[in-house]
Formats: C-alpha cells, sequence, structure tokens
C-alpha cells in the first residue's frame, strides 16, 4: 500500500482535520466588500453586535421597545442594548450570538472579562486594510464572492471610479429590482440613457440586454443572481418571467456566467424590522427544473431557503449537470440544519455541490461562519470516508485533498469553467 493509503480510522480523523483547516476557501456568497467601497465594507464588534439577526433577536427580549426608539439610536448605543440583552441578560448560544463570540476569541480577546469597551479598544486600534488582511488570515478564506447592486446609489457611484478590484474579491451582479419590481425599475433604466419603456415590446428587451451587457462589462462578474419569493414560477407570464426568457439567460449564455436564483423570501414580514423583518417561505422546486430542462445551454447556480426545499433541489440536481446547488442559506445556517442538509446533499450528489457560503454583511463574521461551518462539513466527510473505508477501500490522502478543495470551491469554479484562484500553481 502507498504510503498515501490511510491506515486507519485515527489517520482519516486527523488527516482530515489537517485537511479541512488548511484548504483555501472560495465564498461563493457574501455582502462584503473591498475598502474602495469605503462604508459599505463593516467591521468590527458594533458591527457585529447590530447585524440584522442580532438585532431582530434582541426585539424579542424588549417587548416596551419601540422599534422607532431602537432605529433613533446610535450604533453604540443599539449595540450596548444588544450586548445587554442578548449576551449578559441572557446565554447566547443562539448561533449568531455564538458567532460573535468564536470571532473575540479567535481574535484573542478575552471573551470571559464580557468587557464591551475592552473589544471596543481592540477593533478602534486596526484600520481597515489590517484587518482585512488578518480577517482573510484567521478565516482561511481564499477569496470571497460580494454582491453587487447596481441599483444602490451609493455603491453605483463607486463603479463609476473604482480601478482594479482587490483580488481577494470577486463580484456577481444583484438583479432584485429588475426582476421583483419591474413597475418602478424600468423608469430608472430610462433616466439611464436605456431605451426601454413599461411594455416588453423589442425595443425594451433591447435596451434591458443593453443594460446588462454594460454592468457586466464593467463588473467582470462570476454569475448574475436574484432573490425570489417563494411564490416563484417559471414559465410565468410576468415582468420578471419576460425579463428571465428574454434578458437574463440569453446574455448569461452570451457571457456564459451562470444564472444564481436563491429562491424563498417572504420580503418584510415585519417591516419595521428593516433588513431583520424578511421570513421564509416553502418554494417550487419544479419552476428550477423547468429552467434547468428548457435552457440547457445556460448554468444555474441555486439555493433554497426553506428547510423542506432541500431534498427536491438536492434531486432536482441529480438531473441536470447545468444546475449547481449550493449554501445553507440564512435561517438555515445552524448547525443542526447545515449538518442535516450536508448529509442529504453529499449522499445524493457527492463532491458536485457547494455545501456552504459565507452571507457576511459584516468583515469578522468570515470567522466564524467558515470556522462553525468547516467543523460540520469535516464531522460529515469524516462518516462519509468511514463507510468508505469499511469496505475496504483505499483511501488516498490526495484524493481527500481533491474532494476537500472541490467542496471549498473547486466544483464551483470548474462549473464556472473558470480557473479556482486558490487551485496550487
Ligand atoms: O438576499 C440575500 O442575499 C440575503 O442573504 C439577504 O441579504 C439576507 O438579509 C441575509 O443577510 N441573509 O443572511
Ligand atoms: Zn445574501
Amino acid at each position: 500500500m502507498s504510503i498515501q493509503t490511510i491506515q486507519s480510522k485515527d489517520q482519516l480523523r486527523s488527516f482530515l482535520h489537517d485537511t479541512i483547516q488548511t484548504t483555501p476557501i472560495t465564498d461563493i456568497h457574501s455582502h462584503l466588500f473591498t475598502e474602495d467601497f469605503g462604508g459599505l465594507l463593516l467591521w468590527g464588534i458594533d458591527e457585529l453586535l447590530t447585524y440584522h439577526y442580532l438585532v431582530a433577536e434582541t426585539f424579542r427580549f424588549q417587548p416596551e421597545l419601540s422599534y422607532e426608539a431602537f432605529w433613533a439610536m446610535s450604533k453604540t448605543e443599539q449595540a450596548d442594548l444588544v450586548w445587554q440583552t442578548l449576551f449578559i441578560e441572557h446565554s447566547p448560544y443562539s448561533e449568531a450570538c455564538r458567532g460573535v463570540l468564536t470571532v473575540l476569541s479567535r481574535l484573542g480577546l478575552d471573551v470571559s472579562t464580557r468587557d464591551l469597551n475592552a473589544y471596543r479598544a481592540f477593533f478602534a486600534s486596526m484600520s481597515t486594510t489590517e484587518y482585512l488582511k488578518l480577517v482573510f488570515k484567521l478565516s482561511g478564506v481564499n477569496t470571497v464572492c460580494m454582491t453587487n447592486d447596481p441599483f444602490v446609489d451609493e455603491e453605483r457611484e463607486v463603479w463609476e471610479t473604482i480601478g482594479e478590484i482587490d483580488p481577494r474579491f470577486h463580484t456577481a451582479l444583484r438583479l432584485d429590482p429588475l426582476l421583483n419590481a419591474w413597475d418602478t425599475t424600468w423608469p430608472r433604466l430610462k433616466t439611464w440613457g436605456y431605451s426601454v419603456e413599461e411594455a416588453f415590446s423589442e425595443k425594451t428587451i433591447q435596451g434591458v440586454q443593453s443594460f446588462l451587457r454594460d454592468w457586466i462589462r464593467r463588473m467582470n462578474p462570476l454569475y448574475m443572481a436574484v432573490s425570489l419569493p417563494p411564490s416563484f414560477q417559471f414559465p410565468e407570464e410576468s415582468p420578471r418571467g419576460r425579463v428571465i426568457e428574454t434578458c437574463i439567460l440569453p446574455i448569461a449564455r452570451e457571457f456564459d456566467i451562470p444564472f444564481a436564483m436563491m429562491i424563498g423570501v417572504n420580503k418584510r414580514v415585519n417591516p419595521a424590522l428593516g433588513d431583520a423583518g424578511d421570513s421564509v417561505g416553502p418554494s417550487d422546486v419544479r419552476a428550477v427544473e423547468r429552467l434547468c430542462a428548457q435552457f440547457p445551454d445556460n448554468k444555474f447556480l441555486c439555493t433554497m431557503l426553506a428547510r423542506e426545499n432541500q431534498h427536491g433541489l438536492a434531486v432536482a440536481a441529480r438531473k441536470f449537470r447545468n444546475l449547481h446547488v449550493f449554501g445553507c442559506w440564512w435561517f438555515l445556517n445552524n448547525p443542526s440544519l447545515i449538518e442535516e442538509m450536508t448529509r442529504m446533499r453529499f449522499e445524493l450528489l457527492g463532491v458536485s455541490v457547494t455545501p456552504q457560503h459565507s452571507d457576511c454583511r459584516v468583515l469578522d463574521q468570515l470567522i466564524y461562519k467558515w470556522d462553525h461551518s468547516r467543523a460540520i462539513i469535516e464531522k460529515v466527510l469524516f462518516d462519509k470516508y468511514s463507510d468508505l473505508m469499511d469496505t475496504g477501500w483505499s483511501l488516498q490522502q490526495a484524493e481527500i485533498q481533491r474532494d476537500v478543495a472541490d467542496l471549498f470551491g473547486g466544483s464551483f469554479w470548474r462549473f464556472l469553467n473558470r480557473p479556482n484562484p486558490a487551485a496550487k500553481a
């Protein structure tokens, strides 16, 4: 047997752990930004504590606090309230709370002191440049894909002057207003000089395609993306159905980039909570299957928000090689559900899946979201490899390294038909 062969379960456990810990990660969906985007890049303890997941959790313990009063507070006052409510007055074992403590601990801060101002002093001592370098080092993430939305004025302005993109980041062209709010979006396209009208005339189709081409040439995105409601259907006689069929998919083929559908968001079920006010609903996997079947020359990335959709989506990916499933998204990004989904996906899809993305909104979160997910992916992979060893399969170290590299971005880059920037030169 070659020295490469894994000889025992103990050796498997330690070799797999080292491989998981040292394999660079491509984080295929986040809301992070390069330094060029200024205040859009969020980082530090007060941003961590006012993450919308924690805002929602705080209000559950504050029945007398009006939403208006909270939103009128300063960022520091909001963070103080979240800290006091979720960390001091109650044990912080929810996943979003635990994540804050993982970050502080991995930064070498003493979590046992519970001294929020001491933590603030640490962050105040860092520059954005220094902290970006530290977080990428501690998180083991090699590259992060942003969410770039030309309909956000603050972001659009940066694109008018930005030069080279920080090589640690890639772009994704996000199109929710175009697909989900046509009635208020087509006038904006018109003011930007695109010859569109409300009706889906040939002129409008050409105008929207021209808009997409301009932003793809400007951003060089890895994919075009949209979040969609549980009611999403395809085909559908609606502005969204028409834009997808006549604009998104032809342009995606022209530039050979996937269309990423993130399905299952009920927007603003509680509008007073802002970004924390969105909820989840079961969606129709058949819409995804119809798109994959009708457009075999298009590539589709897909993640769904409802737990009850995960099995159907994994089965759909078995039917369509132009469908790549990714991530444990948002309300699914919790240890119990990550493990359930990862086991199911590994059993149905093997390595042809991207099990996780971070969805980070705050830079520091890269540290905890990947620490926590690596541990679960390692646990599931250990069981899968153990099953193989029990049959007498001779497991090679290089094969474990290959598989982990695939799960941490390699399968995604291959699906994109682009070189993996993390691949060893
Ligand atoms: O639409 C999306 O990309 C979602 O990820 C939302 O940004 C959501 O608010 C979120 O942050 N989820 O983690
Ligand atoms: Zn997101």
